[in-house]
């Protein structure tokens, strides 16, 4: 590839803490939302945790992080991306203090990293509201829920604060529109949750975000500090104006929060939105100053574009958590995820235009179906069709370094195979990593590398000059 990632590039993978460390009730931990959600969202959650689970023991990463940490370091990987389970630290999230064991084995993690010089990439919240916070507050919709996260988010910058430097304050922020409870932790039923009601969780999970933003660069000028959003660029179905102003609309939902984050007050197309639902936010001096502080970077993850028609009767497909209209030039993934690797040149150059701040990818890749198989005497995956679609975006991701987009870094999502968020099962895999566990829970779990182990090994020891 005639295109040179910039030096420093941070190539490396992600994770999140109830997808793959499994020892949901080890050491102090607490009940999270994941707990109780053995089908992702695809169904109502449980009353208490229920075998059939697959997140309770996830990959059991809590207890086998060196040995994987060390896998990630033979890749060369730069950085790695995980999450810190919140009921780890504060199993019911409302607690005055920390649980030390929970601290202490995010510290050895870290040791891990620093061992192998990777830099660790935080996400404060990813999916994994604690459960109490969820029955007792009905999540982000209660505005305490904004404390309690300042408290947590101020013990992880006091503990790890030396050692991590970029943080992300909330997963998906925007996926909270469509998955409420997983991104919100809001138990009201999607189908009953007011508009009034969601906005104002939205509106919180914002000022948060904005608040931990502040307290990281007052604690440490240095930190960097993120939003992560889910990028799907929304096409118009057809050169119809009317279809081209639906697709912008569209599109709106998810600008507002990048613009919220960057731009430190909210667009007058968002304010529009409010009336026309009938929301009257609370929202109070204090929340309009916090707001003021912006983010260092913009993150996101990129699966998927959709198309958007002013038709009412178009069907409606499926794009990751989001809706959409599928798109007629493009093939799917064996879960119905449209492959669209020039949509992601298109959203970085979006982003860095409209936003003009740092941008990092920290999920990209295919989920698929796997088979181990036995090679020359050694149990792989012959995954050429990862190492395809991964060289397609990152094809696309040195294109848009060329169109002068200011980018730090690349993580694929689920570097290692671990529980998928929207169906919770791990049959959806999407490492470079194959992990022996079924979807009925059998398996050993071992490691084996894929083929595309070796191909992104390569990919990160070139600096995207094998691509
Ligand atoms: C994003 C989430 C991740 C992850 C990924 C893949 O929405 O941030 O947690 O799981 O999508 O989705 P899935 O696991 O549903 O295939």
């Amino acid at each position: 590839m005639t295109t040179t990632f910039p030096e420093g590039f941070l190539w490396g993978g992600a994770t999140a803490a109830n997808q793959f460390e499994g020892a949901y009730d080890q050491d102090g931990k607490g009940l999270s939302i994941q707990d109780i959600m053995p089908k992702g969202i695809v169904a109502p959650p449980t009353e208490e945790p229920t075998e059939d689970n697959l997140k309770l023991v996830g990959i059991d990463f809590y207890n086998r992080y060196a040995e994987d940490i060390a896998l990630f370091a033979e890749m060369g990987f730069k950085t790695f991306r995980f999450s810190i389970g919140w009921s780890r630290i504060f199993p019911n999230g409302d607690n005055e203090t920390p649980n030390e064991e929970g601290l202490a084995f995010y510290d050895r993690v870290l040791d891990e990293l620093e061992k192998h010089g990777i830099e660790p990439l935080v996400t404060i919240s990813h999916y994994e509201t604690p459960l109490n916070l969820a029955r007792e507050y009905d999540g982000w919709t209660d505005r305490r829920l904004i404390d309690f996260y300042e408290r947590y988010a101020k013990t992880l910058f006091e503990r790890y604060g030396k050692r991590v430097k970029y943080w992300l304050t909330f997963n998906e922020i925007n996926a909270i529109m469509h998955a409420p409870l997983m991104a919100g932790g809001i138990l009201t039923p999607k189908e009953q949750l007011s508009k009034q009601d969601l906005y104002q969780a939205i509106h919180h999970e914002l000022v948060a975000s904005a608040r931990v933003t502040r307290l990281a660069h007052e604690l440490n000028p240095d930190l960097k500090v993120g939003c992560m959003l889910i990028a799907m660029p929304t096409y118009p179905l057809t050169p119809d104006p009317q279809d081209v102003l639906a697709a912008k609309e569209a599109e709106h939902v998810n600008y507002a929060f990048g613009d919220v984050h960057c731009r430190g007050s909210y667009p007058g197309y968002f304010l529009r939105t409010l009336r026309e639902n009938g929301v009257e936010l609370n929202i109070t001096d204090e929340d309009r100053e916090d707001l003021k502080n912006t983010v260092d970077f913009v993150s996101f993850s990129y699966y998927v574009s959709v198309c958007e028609s002013a038709a009412p009767d178009k069907a409606k497909g499926q794009g990751n958590i989001m809706g959409g209209v599928p798109n007629p030039t493009l093939k799917a993934s064996e879960w119905g995820w449209q492959i669209d690797p020039v949509g992601l040149r298109i959203v970085l150059n979006d982003y860095w235009d409209r936003w003009q701040k740092p941008l990092f990818i920290v999920e990209n890749g295919l989920g698929a179906k796997d088979e181990l198989v036995e090679v020359d005497g050694v149990k792989t995956v012959v995954d050429d069709y990862r190492i395809d679609y991964l060289n397609q975006h990152l094809y696309q991701v040195g294109e848009a370094i060329a169109d002068g987009v200011d980018l730090l870094g690349y993580t694929t999502w689920g570097c290692i195979d671990l529980v998928s968020a929207s169906t919770a099962q791990l049959s959806k895999r999407y490492g470079f990593i194959y992990v022996d566990r079924n979807d009925d829970g059998t398996g050993t779990l071992e490691r084996y590398k894929k083929k595309s182990f070796d191909w992104y090994k390569d990919v990160i020891a070139t600096n995207g000059g094998s691509l």
